[in-house]
């Protein structure tokens, strides 16, 4: 008995762990997927009433993220409304923004169409509470940003809180917090859900019949009364209005914590994990998911926060991320005039020197074939070929690939594809000569290619 049902358990745990979603095929599931398994690499953009106060309420400053200020700075939504007065985004140029993404190297682009501040940053015609109504800027940002993505040939996809801190169905009951300020965790109005589900179902279907996003991106759904049941039938609809839309699994109850992949225990909504501010430790194979991650310390502009990552930091990221199979999502937070600091700017101009250079190694590729992290940096790799990244450059000339045995055919630079490298095998591995000075000090590409 017990010998019968351990494989059936096993492929039982394997379906749960691994299963697609709403019962699609695992064929249709590659097609809608395949795009952004190639893309790797796109852009966050938290943009909303928040870049405003941009961190700091009456001379209150925090260490905490700015788009979370309704909640640290307990403002109550009468008050968090006088923003939208004080919002005139003219300085906001899609066409620089848009460029700006595909200059790094970006492939696609997330903007918050609705934060947890409840606050559209679009049209909407079930609320008032958007830039149109209610700014005097009076344009719909997103609608030139998705035109001008088209444009551009960059993907364009809209991130969405189901949280809402300023729809009446929901309040605050926390020791000392106003009722209708932010706050982690919302309580939903008896007999209300139904009015609010109705009400997130009226403006995702604006979002995706005039958008046309690629992704939504949910966020704000560890809130109590949000159930799995709730996140199935909300994929469902969004689904049903795009076929072909992805959908993060932050939609129903899946979500690990921070880690961001999907707690085993049964099947949840959702086409990939979303670590948040972490790059997994190692792959994950089988599984699709997004490191999403800040440059400085916060998501939405702070006037304050310096604490920028080098353009070093970022481009291993970027490596990192794909050497595990993932997808690196990295945001930026434009200010209330429409504009991305500088600061960031300079760091996605210096990403995309990188990445002009040593996409190939990037784009359509995957997790390398080794057990163990390898000493001096990652591998990416696609049927045939392997891309060895090297952070650090070996001193005496020679790199060391410890237990790799395929068959090379070539090894050279990915910059210099016509110098071939000399390589030995031996038992503990591959040995590559390679020059005396590193050749490019934030990671140098070397492709590896194998008899197939
Ligand atoms: O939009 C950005 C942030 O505003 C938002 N997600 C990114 C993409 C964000 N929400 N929360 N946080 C960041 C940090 C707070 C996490 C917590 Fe929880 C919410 C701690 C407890 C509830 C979710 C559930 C994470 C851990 C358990």
């Amino acid at each position: 008995m017990a010998r019968t049902l351990r494989p059936l358990a096993l492929i039982l745990v394997l379906l749960l762990t691994f299963g697609a979603t709403g019962g699609a095929q695992r064929t249709d599931r590659d097609q809608r997927m395949q795009w952004w398994r190639d893309a790797r690499f796109g852009m966050f953009i938290h943009w909303g009433l928040y870049a405003v106060p941009a961190g700091e309420y009456k001379g209150q400053r925090s260490k905490d993220i700015g788009e979370w200020i309704m909640s640290w700075a307990n403002i109550p939504r009468a008050e968090y409304v006088k923003f939208a007065p004080q919002f005139n985004p003219v300085k906001f140029d899609a066409a620089k923004i848009v460029s700006a993404a595909k200059n790094a190297g970006m492939k696609y682009l997330v903007i918050t169409s609705k934060h947890h501040d409840g606050f559209s940053m679009y049209d909407s015609k079930v609320s008032d509470y958007d830039i149109v109504d209610s700014t005097p800027y009076r344009k719909d940002p997103m609608r030139a940003l998705a035109d001008e993505s088209k444009r551009q040939g960059i993907k364009f996809a809209f991130y969405y809180s189901i949280m809402d801190w300023h729809h009446p169905s929901q309040y605050v009951k926390a020791e000392g917090k106003d009722e209708t300020a932010g706050h982690k965790n919302t309580e939903m109005r008896e007999g209300q859900k139904p009015v609010y589900v109705a009400y997130m179902k009226a403006q995702l279907k604006e979002l995706i019949t005039q958008y046309d996003p690629a992704v939504l991106w949910f966020d704000g759904e560890w809130v109590p009364w949000w159930t799995e049941e709730d996140g199935k039938d909300l994929y469902q609809y969004v689904r049903g209005l795009k076929p072909d839309i992805l959908i993060n699994n932050r939609v129903g109850k899946g979500r690990k914590g921070m880690e961001g992949m999907n707690k085993t225990d049964q099947e949840y909504a959702g086409d990939f994990g979303t670590p948040e501010q972490r790059i997994p430790a190692s792959g994950l194979s089988g599984v699709d998911w997004e490191s999403c991650m800040t440059m400085n310390d916060t998501w939405g502009f702070k006037s304050y926060d310096q604490n920028w990552k080098s353009v070093e930091t970022l481009v291993r990221n970027v490596i990192d991320t794909a050497s595990k199979g993932g997808n690196y999502l990295l945001n930026v937070g434009p200010t209330a005039e429409g504009e991305i600091p500088a600061e960031s700017l300079e760091r996605l101009a210096g990403i995309g020197t990188w990445m002009a250079k040593y996409g190939e190694s990037i784009y359509g590729k995957t997790a390398g074939p080794f057990k163990t992290q390898l000493p001096w940096g990652r591998a990416t790799s696609k049927t045939g070929k392997l891309y060895l990244h090297v952070f650090n450059w070996p001193a005496d000339g020679v790199l060391n690939v410890p237990g790799y045995s395929a068959n090379v055919e070539h090894a050279y630079l990915l910059a210099d594809p016509r110098t071939p490298l000399t390589t030995e095998a031996d038992a503990a591995g591959l040995r590559i000569r390679v020059p005396a000075a590193a050749p490019d000090p934030v990671a140098t590409v070397i492709v590896l290619e194998t008899k197939s």
